[in-house]
């Protein structure tokens, strides 16, 4: 496969004016007519027309009218060149593709006996010939053409100007889209599908109209999708100003789906599981998951659409900007600060959990990569979720006002254009008076710098002095890093607990400042400082580091009781758990009896009790690292050692706080009817993070109530949760509840995938109970959510089974990739990067996990998406 690289970037030799498309749908043969207006590019010195095709059957090609014949263009691969072009041309393409044999779910697909369309990245070329790049912005019109019956809804972007009968049953309708876009935003979808739809008035007057389509029987499940979507409208107007400029916007709900949703302009499609909600068959989470992901792709109207990618190593551009848009959404609809916290915390552990091991890993990129061979691998954790943390640390060095002016400069000066990530910040720099040149390198250096601390108390000067150090580990590429920018917010806590008045430099600097840390070393002093303070360092998460600071015990412990900071706070018990877990794992090793100190035991029960912290928080700091997070620090990893010492510390937990946990239990019941709203949701989160530790610890109260809970729950947060402790406390009554569970929600495939995953996560499932799993009628390996629910999430979520002794979860990894690359490579691709971390473990493990490596990679027939993944793994 070849390898792309970000500085051959060349211009589009021809643009396009305006696309005609016409569809005659049919799942075996679709017939696609393309007539676009094309135009030399200016800005290239190429004089050929350079087009992507794939899998397309090619019936004719026309050129200002005359077609061609075969001599006249080549085709290499997936490359249609036609030489000595002249300066404007009309071409008219026709080309046959079969949507119901598109198992990939790129491109023109069927789903359910539905047609829908997924472009991104590289999608459109299986729909028609075309250059499939995000620097060509046209202007589309799409006339869809199908059976009336079987596609009753035929949707695309913009508005629809027309619509009416064919005769022989068939149906058409024409859409217009305003605005030029490039080909990864067009969709379709024809179907047989029902709406929730309202008008909804917008700041400048006009009225939109919105809906948001399901399949018949979902209707019971739009609300929250529909709610959402008319608030990430008020926030966008509001806090950014942007306003929906289209008089419709549709979102429609589709069972099979690679991703988590698609910013189609006008014509949002998404994952199921990011529409449908009801209390009945959707958690807490799932409700959070559809605000943010509704939000999301709705902000991608104005950074992606409006303002789009110049290429795709520019992906971060979009992605990290609308990540950091959507979180930004997220919080203010909770709306209070420990919210807002509880928000930042989850954000810190997405981080920790999935993007430093990356950043880490075989696959570790910049945010903005220098190369790929297959762009559908760079959706990663790094281009989404650094890439927000990037934006963010923009935000804090400017200030939000001046945050807010560079994003209106960003705006007046690219709306309608393909730009690039310096574009951005150059609009920041500009907007906002500041020099962001160094701070480039966020983007262009991979890896997770790491900050050292220093600190000295000079008692006669009355100075507390901060020394800072910084390094980057090397990266695939990139041997040696240069300083980072890096915004270190810093707090100082007196005895009292209290935050002191902060002076540098003669100046006052509040109870939180932010310290540039620019030099490979670099010190701050605070003046007036009357007694050695607690520093509570990096603040609010306020960059993406690792921070290596030698905290004790007893500063830990003052800055989990006091922190005005709760990210901080919540930092210091985690540091806490982390050190005890290290420890715990070293002697679950060595098979010494295993004990936990009363002082870390007392301190979580006066969090755990502490009512003036909102439950939401106590939730969060009772939760201990993950064994992935525990994993990650540690050198040579047994995976089982992990596990016994987090079980271990859980059931000590349960046990020993049993009576705090059942009062808590008790007090945090949320009776009533059912609101997912953020007060009502911590409280249910932490009264089932009590379950769970009284259920480890086999409390036979714990146990009980986790039986009555699952009987009568009124909603699905309550209901998995119980189910959860019973499956994995291994009650007596866990496999009648899990049978009783299938039985009550059979018909609601989205219940059905957490049924499977949570078997899939147990670790007593081990590989012949998958496969008895997969065996299952309701098992389907082509549905990315249910071949996700089960086998990524037993690869990924169930460490000791995946990692067992005798190789076999590393056989059957090797197995289901082979078997989900044929299908689908983007899935296949995922559940690849589930090994890319294998040269950590013991050298037992290790050698079978290379050898399910070279496996994958032997195969004759692989992906690029696989060959990629697997051969980083091994390099
Ligand atoms: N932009 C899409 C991702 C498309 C992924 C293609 N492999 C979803 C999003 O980030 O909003
Ligand atoms: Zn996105």
């Amino acid at each position: 496969p070849q390898t792309v690289y970000r500085k051959d970037y060349t211009p589009p030799s021809y643009l396009v004016e305006t696309v005609e498309l016409g569809f005659d749908l049919a799942p075996a043969r679709t017939i696609v007519a393309n007539r676009m207006t094309m135009r030399r590019n200016p800005d290239s010195a190429q004089r050929e027309i350079e087009l992507y095709g794939e899998n397309l059957e090619l019936v004719a090609l026309r050129m200002n009218g005359k077609p061609l014949a075969e001599g006249d263009y080549r085709i290499e691969g997936s490359l249609l060149t036609i030489p000595d072009t002249p300066e404007e041309v009309t071409l008219e393409i026709e080309t046959i593709c079969v949507p119901e044999q598109n198992t990939t779910l790129n491109g023109l697909y069927t789903s359910n006996g539905n047609f829908y369309t997924q472009c991104e990245a590289e999608g459109f070329r299986a729909i028609t010939w075309f250059p499939d790049r995000p620097d060509v912005m046209a202007v589309f019109t799409v006339m869809l053409r199908a059976d009336k019956e079987n596609y009753p809804v035929l949707l695309s972007n913009g508005n629809l100007v027309e619509e009416g009968d064919l005769g022989d049953g068939r149906h058409y309708a024409k859409w217009e889209d305003p605005f030029k876009k490039p080909s990864y935003l067009f969709a379709l979808v024809a179907a047989r599908l029902v709406c929730q739809e309202e008008t909804f008035s917008l700041k400048d007057g006009r009225d939109a109209l919105l809906q948001v389509w399901v399949e018949d029987g979902n209707l019971d499940k739009t609300d929250y999708a529909m709610q959402s979507l008319k608030n990430s409208i008020r926030w966008d107007e509001e806090r950014w100003g942007l306003e929906l400029d289209l008089d419709r916007f549709m979102i429609v709900a589709v069972s099979d789906f690679n991703m988590g949703a698609m910013e189609n302009k006008g014509l949002n499609i998404f994952n199921t599981k990011f529409v449908l909600a009801n209390p009945r068959v959707a958690t807490d989470i799932d409700f959070q998951g559809i605000e943010a992901v509704v939000g999301h792709e709705y902000f991608h109207n104005w950074t992606g659409n409006r303002v789009t990618c110049r290429d795709w190593f520019q992906l971060s551009l979009k992605e990290g900007l609308t990540v950091f848009r959507d979180q930004e959404f997220s919080a203010d609809m909770i709306g209070t600060e420990s919210g807002r916290a509880v928000g930042r915390i989850d954000q810190v552990r997405t981080l920790r959990q999935a993007q430093f091991p990356e950043d880490a890993g075989p696959m570790a990129h910049p945010v903005r990569p220098d190369s790929f061979v297959e762009i559908n691998n760079f959706y990663t954790v790094t281009v989404y979720e650094k890439g927000a943390e990037v934006v963010r640390m923009v935000q804090t060095l400017l200030g939000r006002e001046g945050f807010r002016k560079g994003m209106d400069l960003y705006f007046e000066r690219h709306d309608g254009q393909a730009v690039t990530c310096d574009d951005f910040r150059r609009a920041m720099a500009d907007a906002g008076g500041r020099d962001l040149t160094q701070f480039e390198r966020w983007y262009s250096q991979a890896g997770t710098p790491v900050v050292r601390a220093e600190t000295r108390y000079d008692e006669r000067g009355k100075t507390y002095t901060i020394t800072l150090f910084q390094s980057c580990p090397p990266t695939p590429g990139q041997p040696n890093k240069l300083p980072f920018h890096i915004p270190v917010a810093v707090g100082l806590l007196g005895a009292d607990g209290r935050d002191m008045a902060l002076r540098i430099g003669g100046k006052d600097a509040g109870t939180t400042t932010v310290l540039e840390l620019t030099q490979a070393e670099q010190s701050f002093v605070f003046e007036n400082i009357a007694e050695q303070p607690t520093p509570s360092i990096l603040r609010d998460f306020s960059a993406p580091i690792v921070l290596d600071f030698n905290y004790g015990d007893a500063d830990l412990l003052h800055l989990f009781s006091h922190d005005s900071d709760a990210v901080n706070r919540w930092e210091a018990g985690q540091r806490l758990a982390m050190g005890r877990l290290l420890r715990l794992t070293g002697e679950a090793g060595i098979d010494a009896p295993l004990n936990l100190d009363d002082t870390f035991l007392m301190a979580l029960g006066k969090i755990l009790n502490d009512e003036t912290l909102d439950p939401a928080f106590r939730e969060q700091a009772l939760l201990l690292p993950s064994e992935g997070m525990i994993a990650e620090q540690i050198e040579v990893v047994n995976p089982m050692s992990i596990h016994l010492a987090r079980q271990f510390m859980r059931a000590n937990i349960g046990a020993r706080l049993r009576a705090e946990l059942l009062a808590q239990y008790a007090a945090n019941a949320t009776p009533g009817e059912y609101s997912p709203d953020a007060l009502s949701a911590g409280k249910r989160a932490l009264k089932n993070l009590c379950l769970a530790y009284l259920t480890a610890a086999q409390d036979e109260e714990g146990l009980a109530l986790a039986q009555r809970q699952f009987d009568e729950a009124g909603n699905m947060t309550d209901r998995v949760a119980a189910l959860g402790a019973l499956v994995h406390a291994r009650a007596p009554g866990a496999d009648a509840a899990l049978q009783r569970f299938y039985d009550d929600f059979q018909d609601e495939p989205l219940v059905i995938d957490k049924w499977f995953a949570m078997q899939a996560s147990n670790a007593t499932t081990d590989v012949p109970a998958v496969r008895g799993l997969m065996r299952h009628p309701a098992f389907n390996l082509r549905n990315p959510n249910r071949a996700r629910s089960l086998i990524s999430n037993f690869c990924a979520a169930n460490p000791v089974q995946f990692h067992a002794p005798d190789g076999s979860g590393y056989a059957f990894w090797a197995e289901q990739v082979i078997a989900l690359d044929a299908l689908n490579p983007q899935v296949a691709s995922r559940l690849a990067r589930t090994m890319d971390r294998w040269r950590r473990y013991t050298p037992e493990l290790q050698e079978q996990m290379k050898k399910a490596l070279q496996q994958v990679a032997g195969q004759q027939r692989l992906s690029n998406d696989v060959r990629e993944v697997v051969g980083k793994a091994l390099a």
